[in-house]
C-alpha cells in the first residue's frame, strides 16, 4: 500500500528534541472531532494559576488523570473539578498516535496516562515553563498541534537560556526526551487566523506518563 505520508520531514529540535512535520495529517480530522467530543463532556476552561492570574489558554484533559491547576497549586487529578467526573478516556487514536510517534524518536512502550489539551484563541500564549509535575521524567512528551499555526519557543535548562523560535503548524508531532525533557519552553500570542478544519483556533495535545 502506498503511504502518502511517509515522505515525513523530521527536524532535530535539539538533543532527544524531534519534531516530525505532518506526522498527524492522516488523522487530523478524526483528532479534531475526539476533541469535540472530549469538550461536550468536560468542558474547555480557564484555569487559575497558584499566583491568581487566570491562563489565557482554555484546557481540558482526557485520560486516567488531568491536568489541573487553581490557587492551592499544580497537580494530577483523576477527576474534572469543574463537573465531579473522572475525565473522558483517552481515545484509542490518540493513544496510539502518541505511542508510535515516540517510538520513532527512539522511545519504546510510551504508554501515556494523561492527555492535556490547550485551546488557544487569537491573543492566547503560554509564558516560558518547565512541565515538572509529572513523577518520571525519563518518560518522553509528545505534543500534537492541530488548527493555526504558532510561535513555539524552547530554550534549555535554565530560565536565563536564550529560547530558539520554532512555528508549530496543523499536523506538527513533536517528541522531548532525554535532556530536553525538562527545557524551558512556551508559546507567543497566537496571531489570528482562520483555519479550515479548526477555524480561529490552534489546538495543542500534551501527551505525558504522568504517574
Ligand atoms: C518540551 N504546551 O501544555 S507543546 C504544556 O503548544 C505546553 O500548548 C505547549 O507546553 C502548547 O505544558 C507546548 C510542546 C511541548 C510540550 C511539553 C514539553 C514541549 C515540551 C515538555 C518538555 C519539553
Ligand atoms: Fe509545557
Amino acid at each position: 500500500m502506498l503511504d502518502l505520508f511517509d515522505s515525513r520531514e523530521r527536524v532535530v529540535l535539539a538533543d532527544q528534541a524531534v519534531l516530525m512535520r505532518g506526522r498527524a495529517l492522516g488523522v487530523d480530522e478524526a483528532l479534531l472531532a475526539a476533541i469535540d467530543a472530549i469538550a461536550g463532556r468536560a468542558p474547555f476552561r480557564r484555569m487559575v494559576t497558584p499566583g491568581g492570574f487566570e491562563m489565557s489558554v482554555a484546557m481540558t484533559n482526557c485520560g486516567r488523570v488531568g491536568w489541573v491547576t487553581d490557587r492551592t497549586g499544580y497537580r494530577y487529578a483523576p477527576r474534572d473539578p469543574a463537573t465531579g467526573e473522572p475525565w473522558p478516556e483517552m481515545p484509542a487514536a490518540f493513544a496510539a498516535l502518541a505511542h508510535d510517534a515516540a517510538a520513532e524518536a527512539g522511545f519504546a512502550d510510551f504508554v501515556p496516562d494523561a492527555c492535556l489539551v490547550n485551546c488557544y484563541e487569537p491573543g492566547a500564549r503560554l509564558s516560558l515553563h518547565q512541565d515538572k509535575d509529572e513523577q518520571d521524567y525519563r518518560h518522553p512528551v509528545v505534543s500534537v498541534s492541530l488548527g493555526l499555526p504558532a510561535t513555539f519557543q524552547f530554550g534549555g535548562l535554565k530560565r536565563s537560556d536564550r529560547p530558539l523560535k520554532v512555528s508549530l503548524t496543523h499536523g506538527d508531532v513533536v517528541v522531548w526526551g532525554g535532556p530536553s525533557r525538562l527545557v524551558f519552553h512556551g508559546v507567543l500570542a497566537l496571531k489570528d487566523g482562520d483555519h479550515p478544519l479548526a477555524g480561529r483556533r490552534r489546538l495543542n495535545l500534551t501527551f505525558r506518563k504522568a504517574l
